[in-house]
């Protein structure tokens, strides 16, 4: 029988098939093959025995959050409690290039920022469309459920920014567990635990826990590069240039004239970071 898996809890894989929703344990070979399945991963399983006997071929695979065959990522950015992050948000948006993912920029929270601090935020988020990136609002409902259509779709961000409020508003018979932000950064925990699939409208979603870090260091400097798209138009005397100690760096130039100063930035932090 074939199916995906949709949660993973200890060492119960959660698996929902044409045939209903099933609880399997892995076969001990994973474990000893060092493979572990993912929420997300699309399995060949015994029914009666409730075994997962195989694992089929991935699109991708995330560290964290632990997922695969991800389609699109919503990074969903809040422009307060907590602040918003350019650093963070480049990080995301890195992590999704390299792995073949699309981006959704989906920002929380406007009601909480005034005219004047939106506007600032405004230009910036208007140079990640320019760059191709789509940025919605979490009260675009409907234009956020379309965007689901045949897709596995995950929701990133850091802890609070509203990811489970959003999804569970996206489908009212969803009821993941949410809290305020200043009680679950207090607690030192993240309000989502598990990382969870489910069904809404014709797409898949994953809830995934916040995050306060992500590890770029598993990533190469040449990917980490190739990731800022913008830099990959200028065109540099030295075929290989990193755009940080080269002379005469067509990228460097366009700092603030071009490139958005923060992109740049945050670039080097990621280089020097690994
Ligand atoms: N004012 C305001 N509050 C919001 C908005 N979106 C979410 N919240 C609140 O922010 C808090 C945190 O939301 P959650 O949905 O639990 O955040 P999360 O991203 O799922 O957090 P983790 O599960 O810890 O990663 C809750 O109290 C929500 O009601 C928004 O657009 N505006
Ligand atoms: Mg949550
Ligand atoms: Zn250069």
């Amino acid at each position: 029988m074939k199916g995906q898996i949709i949660k993973i809890v200890s060492d119960d894989y959660f698996i929902d098939s044409s045939n209903g929703e099933f609880i399997c344990k892995a076969r001990g070979k994973f474990r000893k093959d060092n493979i572990s399945p993912k929420v997300g991963d699309y399995v060949i399983f015994d029914m009666d025995k409730k075994i997962i006997e195989e694992i089929l071929p991935r699109k991708n695979e995330l560290d964290r959050p632990l997922v695969s065959n991800i389609d699109e990522a919503f990074i969903v950015t809040s422009l307060k409690k907590p602040e918003f992050s350019e650093n963070l948000l480049d990080k995301l948006l890195t992590v999704c290039e390299i792995n073949n993912i699309k981006p959704i920029i989906c920002i929380t929270k406007k009601d909480l920022v005034t005219k004047s601090e939106f506007n600032r935020v405004k230009k910036i988020l208007n140079y990640y469309k320019k760059l191709g990136y789509t940025v919605v609002y979490n009260n675009q409902l409907f234009k956020i459920k379309r965007m689901f259509k045949n897709k596995t779709v995950v929701f990133t961000g850091q802890t609070g920014a509203g990811k489970s409020s959003l999804i569970n508003k996206l489908d009212k018979n969803l009821d993941f567990e949410t809290d305020e932000i200043s009680e679950a950064l207090g607690r030192g925990k993240h309000t989502t635990r598990y990382v969870t699939l489910v069904k809404i409208g014709k797409g898949m979603v994953v809830d995934t826990p916040g995050f306060s870090a992500i590890d770029l260091s598993i990533y190469s400097k040449e990917q980490i590069k190739n990731s800022f798209i913008e830099f990959n138009k200028y065109n540099c005397p030295y075929k290989d240039c990193m755009h940080i100690k080269e002379n005469d760096c067509e990228v460097k130039k366009h700092i603030n004239n071009g490139i958005l100063k923060s992109r740049y930035y945050n670039y080097i932090k990621f280089i020097e970071k690994r």
